[in-house]
């Protein structure tokens, strides 16, 4: 592929009720787009997922929009054919530098796929047409307001919730849920905030009201806490900080650490990665499923699509865009379907039209690259 230009957009969407972690809340999702042009007049789109504060992950928006708008671009846009495994290759020398990486190789994908005339998933090699999906839920302002909240989400037909928990929002919150919900599939998730000396609190917990699965309690180094953890424990223990690449989920794997895999392109730096990490757990018979970071319909279609490849087994992180957005970047918008299911899109690419009426109202600013 040869590309005519591209261009960089930052966007703002305000959530449609606040998201809050361990880490903080979030009410609207500051974001980079990227949009490839192909010498044949294609369009490919792939989504960044850093943030304005760098409290998932060190990357930032601003760090990401350096990356992409003064390296990743420029370099695309000289080069005589592009791809994603060149971008790849070519791009592996900068440390780190994922998820601006994952942005630019998804809107390659997103091209390569149409220029086959193939939607995404079927180009990495995905054949289900519906994929399993929960929804994940903030930490709310009261334990009742949790249950409500937990209680219309089922009432929409989720049929596996996430918890986002602390240290002061555990036990109680999760039992409430359980003790509301007998049968419910119940994760958590604690985005590292828990010191490594809180592991048998957790696990009692955790046992107590049957969740079903624990993600990243410790910190993104905390192999061996979490190896701990994991011993002889009745859930698994899901890894989603701690691995962004072939090595950390290779230690991990080798250290008895992780017991689920939650994949995001962005954090391990692009699809091709991602879907290697997935199978290579589940060699070492560990289920991965795919994570979401409040992605619009652009970057949510991509992980529909990362979704529908074989070794990704539990339910993702992929709610419907009415539980992010109001109004989504995409038409047709992600609509929960039976049995707590999204459709893969079928059309070429990632199969999802852009709304280019939304996306200019979101816009707060755009560079154009040409060749
Ligand atoms: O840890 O999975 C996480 C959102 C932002 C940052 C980190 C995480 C999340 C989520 C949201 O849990 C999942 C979704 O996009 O539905
Ligand atoms: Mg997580």
């Amino acid at each position: 592929m040869e590309l005519r230009s591209a261009r960089l957009d930052e966007l703002e969407l305000d959530l449609v009720e606040p998201f809050e972690t361990s880490f903080g809340v979030e009410k609207r999702r500051r974001f980079l787009l990227v949009r490839l042009e192909s010498k044949d007049g294609l369009v490919g789109y792939g989504e960044c997922v850093a943030s304005s504060e760098p409290l998932y992950s060190s990357e930032t928006t601003a760090t990401a929009r350096e990356m992409i708008g003064t390296r990743f671009l420029p370099q695309l846009l000289r080069a005589r054919s592009v791809s994603p495994e060149s971008f790849r290759e070519a791009s592996a020398r900068y440390r780190g530098q994922r998820m601006a990486k994952s942005a630019v190789e998804t809107a390659l994908v997103d091209l390569a796929a149409r220029s086959e005339g193939v939607s995404v998933g079927r180009w990495l090699g995905g054949r289900r047409r519906r994929v399993e999906v929960g929804v994940s839920v903030g930490i709310q302002p009261s334990v009742p307001a949790l249950v409500r909240r937990v209680g219309d989400y089922l009432g929409d037909g989720y049929r596996r919730v996430k918890l986002k928990v602390r240290p002061g929002w555990d036990a109680i919150p999760v039992r409430s849920v359980r003790r509301a919900y007998p049968d419910l599939e119940i994760w958590v998730d604690a985005n590292q905030a828990y010191p490594t000396a809180a592991g048998s609190r957790i696990r009692s917990w955790a046992e107590a009201y049957g969740v079903a699965q624990v993600e990243q309690p410790f910190a993104e180094r905390a192999i061996r806490a979490h190896a701990d953890l994991a011993k002889g424990a009745p859930f698994r223990v899901c890894l989603d900080e701690s691995i962004v690449d072939e090595v950390s989920l290779e230690d991990a794997l080798a250290a008895g650490a992780i017991t689920s895999l939650n994949v995001k392109t962005g954090r391990v730096g692009g699809p091709t990665t991602s879907r290697a990490l997935a199978r290579r757990a589940r060699q070492r018979g560990v289920p991965s499923w795919v994570g979401g970071m409040l992605e619009s319909g652009i970057g949510r279609a991509h992980n529909v699509h990362l979704a529908s490849l074989a070794p990704f087994t539990l339910p993702a992180d992929l709610s419907a865009s009415d539980r992010y957005y109001r109004e989504d970047l995409i038409d047709p918008p992600f609509e929960l379907g039976p049995g707590s299911t999204l459709e893969v899109p079928r059309g070429p690419g990632i199969g999802v039209e852009i709304r280019e009426d939304v996306l200019r109202r979101a816009r707060l600013d755009a560079h154009t690259f040409r060749r």
